[in-house]
């Protein structure tokens, strides 16, 4: 069967971006792939938070990603540090990874470009241990976004590079492209961010959406509210493309263009639509976050099942490396 690996950092609230560019996907795809997903607790230490600040997105991560239908009857849901042979495996794969490469990947280049003193070396190695992720499962399949890419090009060089050296082992993953590669922030410039306050929560209620959508940009040649704007132009429609009604965004496309409905009128109803989609997926939350111990329960066996397939790659990977087994 076809083999998904893909992960989501717990390095804040999933938000919207999150949600269009791979949650949804995630649940879609249970039904044609064997699904593994992972809360990626070790690429958010790159971020250094505090380790109260991390057990907690863990689980409020973990409670997302079931209320959006992520199902742990048929998928495996874990944390990433709970299965060791990540690391493990990360390090035998940076021996086979060329520096070239890793100076080349954008991601690392836009996180640190504003903010030299967030440049770790774990930051840098990132992929590599995306790579691990990825292969540990001998995933066949990745899911990616537009940001994703380039390092699933990384992990597929370096799976070519061990079979080099040590024979057939790893399957080249292929990309499964995401049909909402890339949602903006409210700011309507860069990529929707839990780190960069330009997002908006999956779990969020109808005021703290509302206040976030109130200072989102729209279109900048609408000055006032008689100038016909231009949707093509604005990033809150095509928000509205993905939770609008079709009906409604016609309504919209024809008030908006002929200045007979404002922006403050478009937010509003973009507002009631994201909640009205996200509500069932809140009212899910809101019971799994009565019972912590059961989401706990859910992790722990997503990990066990993780653990045996990782460590029947490893005792392959250990053979053929060499590493004795005693
Ligand atoms: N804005 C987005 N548009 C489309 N897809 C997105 N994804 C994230 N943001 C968008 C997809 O969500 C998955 C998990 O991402 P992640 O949380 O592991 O890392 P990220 O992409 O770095 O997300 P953030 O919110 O930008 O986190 P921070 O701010 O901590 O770096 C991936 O499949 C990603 O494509």
């Amino acid at each position: 069967m076809k083999r998904i690996l893909s992960g989501m950092q717990p390095t804040g609230s999933a938000h919207l971006g999150n949600y269009l560019g791979a949650i949804r996907n995630w649940v879609d795809m249970q039904d044609e792939y064997e699904c593994f997903y992972s809360v990626v607790d070790l690429h958010a230490l790159t971020t250094r938070p505090s380790a109260e600040k991390l057990r907690s997105n863990v689980l409020e991560l973990t409670i997302a990603l079931l209320a959006s239908g992520v199902d742990p009857e048929r998928s495996v849901l874990f944390v990433q540090s709970a299965v060791k042979e990540h690391a493990e495996l990360a390090w035998i794969l940076s021996c086979h990874t060329v520096l070239g490469d890793l100076n080349r990947m954008t991601q690392f280049k836009e996180k640190t470009e504003d903010d030299p003193g967030v440049a770790n070396a774990g930051l840098y190695t990132y992929p590599i241990l995306q790579a691990a992720d990825i292969m540990v499962y001998r995933a066949t399949h990745v899911p990616v976004g537009e940001d994703q890419n380039q390092h699933l090009e990384l992990t597929r060089e370096v799976a070519r590079r061990f079979r080099h050296h040590y024979g057939e082992l790893f399957p080249e993953p292929a990309a499964v492209n995401s049909p909402t590669p890339r949602v903006l922030g409210v700011d309507g410039q860069t990529k929707m961010s839990k780190s960069k306050g330009n997002h908006i929560g999956l779990l969020e209620e109808a005021d703290e959406v509302m206040a976030k959508l109130r200072g989102a940009v729209t279109d900048p040649q609408r000055l006032r509210r008689t100038d016909p704007g231009c949707p093509e132009v604005c990033n809150l429609w095509s928000l509205h493309g993905s939770f609008t009604p079709d009906e409604q965004q016609k309504e919209i496309h024809e008030g908006c263009t002929t200045a007979t409905i404002g922006c403050v009128d478009c937010k509003k109803m973009l507002c009631d639509n994201i909640i009205a989609h996200t509500e069932p997926i809140r009212e899910r939350a809101r019971a799994l976050r009565a019972d912590p111990d059961g989401v706990m329960d859910v992790l722990r066996q997503g990990n066990e099942k993780a653990r045996a397939e990782a460590s029947a790659t490893m005792a392959l990977v250990r053979e053929r490396v060499g590493i004795w087994d005693v």
